[in-house]
């Protein structure tokens, strides 16, 4: 594909009607552009959604195996192309490789994964209280899935939703973040690479205000999953659920690892690094509070603060690279500003607290490793998402103390304890508010065949990943089969039987 990269609607690569294009450079090297997208609008929308509209007839009737045939061979293609496609992902998101290879294979896990669901797609069925009579329920697909989708996961995400709505027999409008089109992009490539009909799967590149709020709003997308920020969830949410759309969202988050008096230390060290700074910490997961036991807090955060220093930041292409760069200027400068309110709100900044000096860092939007100690609760600091590489650290005097810390936040995403003491763990994994909770490890790492999702304000009560989304994607048919040959009235001549 050339770098004028395009919209995919009805099975065809189109421009905008607009003729506009926005571009998309690299994080790292911004003299280093990806290509440039579409800037598209409501007519983009209403063409992909009636495509989606149309395809649905057929798709809904494919038997699920079939369907599940197809992503197996999405997987197979991802797995081909994993390399290629990490390497665009690095280029155009800033993680470092390692973590680029992950994102592809959290993609390829959840081709898998969905291809073998479809031969499930379990429903119940259950005794009628008449005779001859047969209950049985079983799933039917929803219609026309929007799918909106973030820039930290270029690849996971979008598979996280596409895939299951696909095995359930729902077609799809996809709004990709305009910071990561291009991963986006090769992602629908190999979806119709794999021979999924036109119009099964549409592409619509573009903003949130002209390309997403048309998706929620139309009326006949039928549901809307999105991963992004709270502020726009809960926007997403009040306009679709005035038109009763089915809404999945998947938040913000604050994440806290609680590391006792007992932990082991080492462990604990390479969680809290690679669960703060990996992604550069533009993770809905990361490791943004670490809850640290009043005895071990001062040698802890001397060995923190210790290897910290040390992380290699700079372009992820190099593989001996720690830390990548923040996704943009705007996101560079949220970090900036929390760093300024730390200071103000009187917490102690230990390590970086800038961006990183030399001239290989001037076309990036690069920031150190940065750590607070002594962050009081519910400060603003420790309070509020920040996604970038900042680390706030709390002391405590005891095990209450570090889970109400860890709960007094609107969130409820990912947790993490590190104790030796097996009964502290199991009262951490049930009085613990979030929907994920490790023990011995870091905040990061959910795997793509569990519930993914948390509790608050992190989302609506819907999970990812996993069975469960599957529940997401499809609708319930309840059915009634009477083969008495007469009426049969039930809860009346129930007491005749
Ligand atoms: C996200 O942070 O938005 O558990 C998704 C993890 C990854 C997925 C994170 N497997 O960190």
């Amino acid at each position: 594909m050339s770098n004028a990269y395009k919209n995919f609607i009805a099975g065809q690569w189109q421009d905008a009607a607009s003729g506009e294009r926005f571009d998309n450079i690299n994080p790292a090297d911004h003299s280093d552009q990806i290509g440039t997208f579409p800037k598209s609008d409501q007519r983009e929308v209403d063409a992909a959604v009636t495509a989606a509209r149309q395809a649905y007839k057929s798709w809904r009737l494919t038997p699920a195996p079939v369907r599940g045939d197809f992503l197996k061979k999405v997987g197979d293609i991802m797995v081909a192309r994993k390399e290629e496609i990490a390497k665009l992902m690095t280029r155009e998101m800033g993680k470092v490789l390692k973590e680029t290879r992950g994102d592809t294979q959290e993609g390829i896990d959840t081709a898998y994964y969905a291809a073998s669901e479809t031969r499930r797609l379990f429903s119940h069925t259950a005794p009628s209280e008449l005779p001859n009579k047969m209950n049985i329920s079983f799933r039917m697909p929803v219609g026309v899935a929007g799918i909106i989708t973030p820039w930290n996961f270029p690849m996971a995400i979008p598979t996280w939703k596409i895939f299951p709505a696909l095995a359930c027999g729902n077609t799809v409008v996809f709004k990709p973040a305009s910071d990561t089109p291009a991963t986006a992009t090769v992602l629908v490539e190999i979806l119709a690479e794999a021979g999924i009909p036109a119009g099964v799967v549409n592409l619509v590149h573009g903003s949130g205000s002209k390309v997403g709020n048309p998706i929620v709003e139309h009326k006949d997308v039928n549901l809307i999953s999105f991963t992004g920020s709270s502020s726009i969830g809960k926007d997403i949410q009040a306009r679709a659920g005035a038109m009763l759309k089915r809404v999945s969202l998947e938040l913000g988050g604050k994440n806290g690892v609680i590391i006792m008096d007992d932990a082991d230390l080492e462990l604990a060290l390479d969680g809290v690094l690679w669960g703060a700074f990996g992604t550069t910490g533009q993770r809905c997961t990361a490791t943004s509070r670490v809850i640290l036991h009043d005895k071990i807090h001062d040698k802890f955060v001397d060995m923190l603060v210790k290897r910290a220093e040390k992380l290699k930041v700079g372009n992820g292409l190099d593989e001996s690279i720690e830390m990548g760069p923040c996704i943009n200027e705007g996101q560079r400068g949220v970090v900036e500003e929390y760093v300024e309110i730390g200071k103000k709100q009187g917490a102690k900044l230990v390590c970086g607290g800038k961006r990183p000096e030399g001239s290989q860092y001037a076309k990036g939007t690069f920031y150190l490793p940065t750590i607070f100690t002594e962050v009081k609760p519910m400060s603003r600091l420790e309070q509020e998402e920040i996604f970038g590489p900042v680390l706030s650290v709390i002391r405590v005097r005891n095990f209450d103390e570090a889970i109400t810390v860890l709960n007094d936040t609107v969130y409820g995403l990912s947790s993490s304890i590190y104790t030796r003491n097996v009964n502290q763990a199991f009262k951490a994994i049930r009085d613990i508010e979030c929907g994920i909770t490790y023990v011995n490890g870091p905040t990061i790492g959910a795997e793509a065949h569990m519930p993914f999702g948390g509790m608050k304000e992190t989302g609506n009560g819907h999970r990812e990943g996993g069975w469960q989304v599957y529940e997401f994607y499809s609708e319930t048919k309840t059915v009634y089969v009477d083969f008495s040959g007469k009426l049969q009235k039930a809860q009346i001549d129930t007491e005749q039987v």
